[in-house]
């Protein structure tokens, strides 16, 4: 039976065979977009129906995609695993949460979404959280201020990751840190191997290819997620 405190760092690889594309095997371009353009609070100001339209279309995508093998197989690892489990993902997308609904999750277990939820918006001027399963208007009104609209609850570039506390700390205490599909492009997150290897943890990557951070990890397997991570599950 597996023990031992475990962090595992999930990126767009791991959700690549559902259908939903990664954001740097193009030509450095998000479905068209420069990231300077859709992905930050100056882009969403300057231009709000862009980045709505960009969110929408993401969000409205994802109703058509499903959990895929990795995702599954993470489920069950954390349906059996006895010690703490904090499995933090970059990504968006849904799909890891409907992965553990439909097998539940042993108490030692959390997901964290450090970029935040496409499914989910927040108030610019309180910060209240919403669901938010469909479009948003370019200026959509508010349920928590008349000061303030919706936007897509997404950490964009320049924007603090959610929860750095809570990740940090799982990182300071852990026994073993797993990356999977994750091109190590993007900080804070591409620099979790080098804390976990401080505190003493084994890091292992799994990804398609050898990631721009691939030195950092004890250990390496590369191939396509689906293979490998049941394959590491098992
Ligand atoms: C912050 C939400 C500070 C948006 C995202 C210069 C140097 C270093 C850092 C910086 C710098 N200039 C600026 C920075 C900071 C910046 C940053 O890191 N920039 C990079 C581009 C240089 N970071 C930030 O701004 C962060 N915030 O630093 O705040 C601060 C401090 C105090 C107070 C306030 C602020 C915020 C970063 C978050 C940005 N938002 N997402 C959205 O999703 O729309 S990031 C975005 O990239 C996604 O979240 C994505 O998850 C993330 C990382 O990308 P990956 O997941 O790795 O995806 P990618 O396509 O790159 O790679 C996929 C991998 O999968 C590949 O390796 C591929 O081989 C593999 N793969 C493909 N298919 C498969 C597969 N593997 C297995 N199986 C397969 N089938």
């Amino acid at each position: 039976m597996p023990h031992g405190n475990l962090v595992i760092l999930t990126g767009a690889g791991i959700s690549a065979e559902s259908g939903v594309p990664t954001f740097r095997a193009s030509d450095g371009l998000w479905e068209g977009h420069r990231i300077e353009e859709v992905a930050t609070p100056e882009g969403f100001a300057a231009n709000p129906a862009l980045v709505q339209d960009f969110y929408n279309r993401r969000r409205r995508q994802l109703a058509t995609v499903q959990p895929n093998a990795a995702h599954h197989a993470l489920a069950e690892l954390a349906a059996r695993w006895e010690g703490d489990f904090l499995l933090v993902t970059q990504n968006v997308d849904d799909l890891h949460d409907r992965a553990h609904a439909l097998m539940p999750p042993g108490p030692g277990f959390e997901l964290l979404h450090m970029h935040g939820e496409l499914l989910k918006a927040h108030c610019t001027a309180t910060g209240g959280i919403i669901d938010c399963p469909g479009d948003l208007e370019p200026r959509h009104d508010s349920p928590f201020s008349s000061e303030g609209w919706l936007r897509p609850h997404i950490v964009w570039f320049g924007e603090m990751p959610l929860r750095m506390e809570r990740i940090e700390a799982a990182l300071a205490g852990c026994d073993l840190f797993v990356s999977i599909g994750t091109s190590g492009a993007v900080y804070p997150a591409a620099g979790f191997v080098q804390m976990a290897s401080l505190s003493g943890a084994r890091t292992l990557e799994v990804n398609l290819e050898p990631s721009m951070g691939a030195r950092l990890f004890d250990e390496g397997r590369y191939g396509p997620a689906t293979e490998q991570v049941p394959a590491l599950v098992d």
